[in-house]
C-alpha cells in the first residue's frame, strides 16, 4: 500500500512517501535535507541509508545519455565532486571487505559540454537515489552540475566515519535565472586565486553569474589588447595588478566549468578617472571660473574620438568575454564638470538639449548601447540610465541598485516592459550586525503591485560586494554564508523557505560545509563545528 504523507517536522515541508510505515520515520533525523543548501524545490527522502566507500563508489554516464565520457564540464566535475564528498576519509579502506558498488549514473539531454552557460540554460534536474545507485537527470550539463552539488551535500558521515547517503527523490529547478555575485577588482586588486575561490564557493551555493566590476575610477586593472596604456598608466602597478589576457581566459573557463557566467562591467561614463591615466582625451577636462582646473570628471560625450575608442573597446571586450551580456554601468554620473565646460555647453546647445543634463546622458548611454547591440550583446545598465529617460533603455536589463523603495523601482521598469536584476537588498560589503544573514533571506523580489508577465520580467538577483573595504583578507568572511541567504532566496520556493527560524540550524549547517570544503566563512552566532576551520 503506498501512503502519502505530508509531514512539517522541523522543516514544514517535506512531502513523504511512505512505502513502508516501519523503515520511514520522516526527517527526524538530522542528516537529509538539512543538509542541503539552497533548498530543492521538491524534496521526499526517507531513513533507509545506504553506505559509500571512497574505493567502490563510481560517477557514470548512462546508455541514452547525450554527454558520454571526455564531456569536459562533467568528467571534471566528477573528480571535484569525488575528492568533496570523501574529503574526511578517515575510517580507512578494509582491504578484506566486499564493498558492494555504488554508481551515480548521470543522463543528460543535450550534448553541451563545450559550450558556456547561457541566460536561457535550463539548469533543472531531478535526483534519485535508490539501492546501490543514483540517477541524476538534466536537460543540459549545466543541470546535472547543480544536481551533483546536491548529491554531494546529501552525502554525510557517522560517527565512526562512515559514508552514507539516505533513499531520496528529488526535483529541482531555479527560481530565477539570474543568480549573482559582484565583486569589485577596481578599489582593491584581488589576486586570481581570490576570484577562484570565490567562484568555487559560487557554485556550493549555486550561483550562477559572477558580475566582474572590473575597473572603475581608483584602478584599471583589465590589460587590453588595443589600449594596453589603460593597464600600464591606469593600474596599482602594471605589472603585479593587472588581469592579463591569459588570466581573463582562466576566469572565464574556471566559471564555465562550474556553470558560472561571466558578466564583465566596464562602467561609464562617470566612475572612468582611472581610464583617463592611459586614454587622454578621453574625459571631460572641468572648469573653474572659465579656466580648466586640471581636474577631469566622466566620459566626455561631446566628441566623435570618444565613441570610437568606445566602439573598439567594447569590440574588443565582445570577443574576450563570450556572456551574451555585457554591463555598460552608467551610474552616479557627476554632472558638474559637464555643467562647467564651455564646449560641452555648446553642444548641448547644438543638441536642443538646453540646460538639460539627464539627457546628455541618455545620449551617451544610448551610444554605447548601440555599440554594444551592434556586437551582438545584451547590454545591463544601471537604474539611473532607466530613471533618466524610460523609453531609451528598451532593449536593455535594468539593475535596480539604489536604497529606498526598491520594489517600486522593480515595478515600474517591469511595467515599461523591461528586464530587471534586484542588488538592493543584498549589499554585503558593509560589516553588519549578527545575525543580519536573516535580512539577506527575507527579501521578497516579487511582492509588488503588478501582472505575471511583470513577475517574468524580474529575472533575478545579484549579490554586491564593492571594493572600498573587501581584498582578499576579508572576502570570503564577508561574503560567506551571508551571500548563501540570497542564494536561497533566489533558488528556492519561497513559501518553503520563509521562515528564518526554519533556516537558520540549516544554514549553520552549511556554513560548516563551507569550512570543511576551506571557504573561511564567518560564524553566524553561538556553535560549533565539526570540523574548525584549521
Ligand atoms: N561603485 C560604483 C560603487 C557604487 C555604485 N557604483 C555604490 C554606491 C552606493 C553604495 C554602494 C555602492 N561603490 N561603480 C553604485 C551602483 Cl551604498
Amino acid at each position: 500500500m503506498n501512503m502519502f504523507i505530508m509531514c512539517s517536522v522541523k522543516l514544514g515541508l517535506c512531502t513523504c512517501i511512505l512505502n513502508n510505515l516501519l523503515l520511514c520515520i520522516i526527517l527526524q533525523s538530522s542528516h537529509t535535507s538539512e543538509g542541503v543548501w539552497p533548498l530543492p524545490q521538491t524534496f521526499s527522502t526517507s531513513m533507509v541509508r545506504y553506505e559509500l566507500k571512497p574505493q567502490s563508489f563510481h560517477f557514470g554516464y548512462r546508455g541514452q545519455s547525450a554527454a558520454q565520457r571526455d564531456c569536459s564540464v562533467l568528467d571534471a566535475a566528477f573528480e571535484r565532486y569525488f575528492a568533496l564528498i570523501f574529503s574526511n576519509n578517515t575510517a580507512g579502506n578494509d582491504k578484506f571487505s566486499v564493498d558492494e558498488p555504488f554508481t551515480l549514473e548521470i543522463n543528460v539531454d543535450h550534448h553541451d559540454c563545450e559550450s558556456y552557460p547561457k541566460e536561457d540554460s535550463s539548469e533543472r534536474y531531478n535526483l534519485s537515489v535508490s539501492t546501490g545507485r543514483a540517477f541524476l537527470n538534466a536537460e543540459t550539463v549545466w543541470g546535472a552540475l547543480r544536481g551533483l552539488e546536491t548529491f554531494s551535500q546529501l552525502v554525510y558521515q557517522d560517527n565512526v566515519g562512515s559514508y552514507f547517503v539516505n533513499k531520496t527523490d528529488i526535483e529541482d529547478f531555479p527560481q530565477f535565472r539570474h543568480r549573482g555575485i559582484l565583486l569589485d577588482t577596481s578599489r582593491h586588486y584581488l589576486p586570481v586565486q581570490a576570484i577562484l575561490k570565490t567562484l568555487d564557493a559560487m557554485a556550493y551555493s549555486k550561483f550562477n553569474v559572477f558580475h566582474w566590476h572590473i575597473v572603475d575610477d581608483p584602478s584599471f586593472p583589465y590589460q587590453s589588447q588595443t589600449f594596453p596604456d589603460l593597464s600600464g598608466k591606469g593600474a596599482f602597478h602594471p605589472v603585479t595588478h593587472i588581469y592579463r589576457q591569459s588570466d581573463v581566459r582562466r576566469v572565464i573557463s574556471y566559471a564555465r566549468m562550474r556553470g558560472v557566467r561571466v558578466l564583465p562591467e566596464f562602467d561609464s561614463p562617470g566612475h572612468t578617472q582611472s581610464w583617463g591615466k592611459g586614454q587622454p582625451g578621453l574625459l571631460t577636462p572641468c572648469y573653474r571660473r572659465g579656466v580648466p582646473s586640471g581636474t577631469f570628471g566622466p566620459v566626455n560625450p561631446a566628441l566623435p574620438s570618444t565613441y570610437q575608442f568606445m566602439a573598439s573597446l567594447f569590440k574588443e571586450v565582445a570577443s574576450v568575454f563570450p556572456d551574451s551580456y555585457v554591463h555598460l554601468g552608467g551610474d552616479e554620473v557627476d554632472l558638474s564638470c559637464w555643467k562647467s565646460n564651455p564646449s560641452i555647453l555648446t553642444f548641448m546647445k547644438k543638441m536642443g538639449f538646453g540646460v538639460d543634463f539627464p539627457k546628455l546622458e541618455t545620449f551617451y548611454m544610448e551610444k554605447i548601447v548601440n555599440i554594444t547591440s551592434a556586437l551582438n550583446k545584451t547590454s545591463v545598465v544601471w537604474q539611473e540610465v532607466f530613471d533618466n529617460n524610460e523609453r531609451h533603455t528598451s532593449q536593455s536589463v535594468v539593475e535596480v541598485w539604489k536604497q529606498g523603495c526598491y520594489l517600486c523601482e522593480v515595478r515600474r521598469v517591469t511595467k515599461a516592459g523591461l528586464r530587471v536584476i534586484l542588488a538592493s537588498p543584498w549589499y554585503l560589503d558593509l560589516p553588519g550586525p549578527t545575525h543580519n544573514w536573516a535580512r539577506y533571506y527575507t527579501v521578497w523580489p516579487l511582492a509588488f503591485k503588478g501582472t505575471e508577465e511583470q513577475k517574468k520580467l524580474v529575472i533575478g538577483g545579484e549579490v554586491c560586494l564593492w571594493g572600498e573595504f573587501v581584498d582578499a583578507t576579508n572576502l570570503a568572511p564577508r561574503l560567506w554564508p551571508r551571500a548563501s541567504a540570497a542564494a536561497e532566496r533566489l533558488w528556492s520556493d519561497e513559501k518553503q523557505t520563509s521562515s528564518v527560524k526554519q533556516a537558520f540550524p540549516r544554514l549553520q549547517d552549511f556554513r560548516c560545509r563551507l569550512l570543511r570544503r576551506g571557504i573561511q566563512a564567518e560564524p553566524l552566532d553561538v556553535g560549533h563545528c565539526r570540523h574548525e576551520y584549521q
